[in-house]
């Protein structure tokens, strides 16, 4: 029984929903101490019960390997770490990482925070990582999956410290905040793209808002006309321009597919979308595009990342922006530590030399 059966809440059109709105009415599994997980009742907010955060904390306190000397190592540890997570946890995360949710996103609530380094200006300095946070994010994600980086974007860096900086306040890459981050999967153009984006915020801004679509809420919109269409190979999509900073050169080139926006089955459809970089092959694709952008403004939820959230987007089933915010830039802006997770590493394996953490950047 997966929880994408679960019936759906209703769609209002005139509501944006926020978090609060998709708590769970029923208490969270296993709220009472018992292990037993209903799976139909997945919550997408966890709210961490105290024992939960102290397990947790502890267990980040023991990762004491470093991310960038020794990122295997690293991972390894962060793996071994997850196996002891409290169940409640571990099965939350692992029903998210194989089932879903209902948004297409599971929010970790109150993890304790201590204060983090001043925000940098750019990801330059890798701070994120050797925070106690960043330590509990890798464990999470090791429940979910196993941790990678991408040679080509982040200085190939395990975690990216994302934060908003001056020269790219108007680029529509993660270190933007002038203008609306527009709906994208990470990596649309890569088939090496992460199964979960893991973003664990250290300081917050009470104007950005990260978006999320899932497909199902996207496919309840579109008439069955539309939703064929879309599960046939009609978009190329361009590369992130986060992954051309650093002048590499990719296998397959500048430009992807043509793709199909949906694939998966009916009732659990994954998608794959950039609003920036995708083009239709044909017209009628074409005004596709802007028919997904209008349902995602209509039906997309939100979340305003608060210190010590940790917030995990399916990157297979649903898609995701930002809002534009304003910063000081001033060392007390919003700092994220983001990484990505993926279920399958020997999918990868080709891509990444000798076994390393890295997927290199020409398979990008
Ligand atoms: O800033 C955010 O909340 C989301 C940015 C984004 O698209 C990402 O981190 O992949
Ligand atoms: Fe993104």
């Amino acid at each position: 029984m997966i929880s994408n059966t679960a019936p759906m809440p209703p769609a209002d059109p005139t509501l944006e929903a926020t978090v609060d709105d998709l708590m769970p009415q029923a208490p969270a599994p296993g709220g009472q101490g018992a292990p037993q997980v209903d799976s139909q009742r997945v919550p997408d907010v966890v709210e961490l019960q105290p024992h939960e955060c102290v397990e947790l904390m502890a267990l980040a306190e023991e990762l004491t390997v470093s991310p960038t000397e020794a990122p295997e190592l690293f991972c390894r540890a962060a793996h071994r770490a997850a196996r002891r997570l409290p169940d409640r946890l571990a099965e939350v995360l692992t029903d998210f990482a194989y089932h879903g949710s209902h948004t297409g996103t599971l929010l970790l609530d109150r993890l304790p925070l201590l204060e983090p380094p001043p925000t940098p200006p750019d990801n330059r300095s890798h701070l994120a990582e050797n925070t106690q946070l960043a330590r509990a994010q890798a464990i999470i994600n090791h429940a979910c999956g196993q941790m990678v980086a991408y040679e080509a974007e982040g200085h190939g860096r395990l975690y990216q410290d994302m934060v908003p900086n001056r020269a790219m306040a108007l680029s529509q890459t993660s270190l933007g905040s002038g203008v609306e981050l527009e709906l994208h999967t990470e990596q649309a153009f890569s088939k090496l793209r992460p199964d979960v984006l893991s973003l664990a915020c250290l300081r917050g801004h009470p104007a950005a808002k990260t978006f999320v679509l899932p497909a199902h809420v996207l496919l309840e919109h579109m008439t069955p006309f539309e939703r064929k269409l879309l599960r046939r190979d009609l978009w190329t999509t361009g590369v992130d321009g986060s992954f051309k900073l650093g002048g590499h050169e990719f296998k397959e080139g500048d430009v992807r597919g043509p793709l199909a926006i949906i694939d998966g089955a009916e009732d659990d459809p994954t998608i794959v979308f950039d609003q920036d970089l995708m083009s239709g092959v044909t017209e009628e694709a074409g005004a596709m595009i802007a028919r997904v952008v209008d349902i995602y403004r209509a039906e997309r939820f939100s979340v305003t990342l608060e210190p010590g959230q940790i917030l995990l987007v399916d990157n297979l089933r649903a898609v995701h922006g930002r809002s534009p915010f304003t910063p000081n830039f001033d060392g007390s802006d919003r700092f994220i530590s983001r990484s990505f997770a993926i279920r399958d590493l020997v999918r990868t394996r080709y891509a990444r030399p000798a076994n390393s953490r890295t997927i290199a950047a020409e398979f990008s």
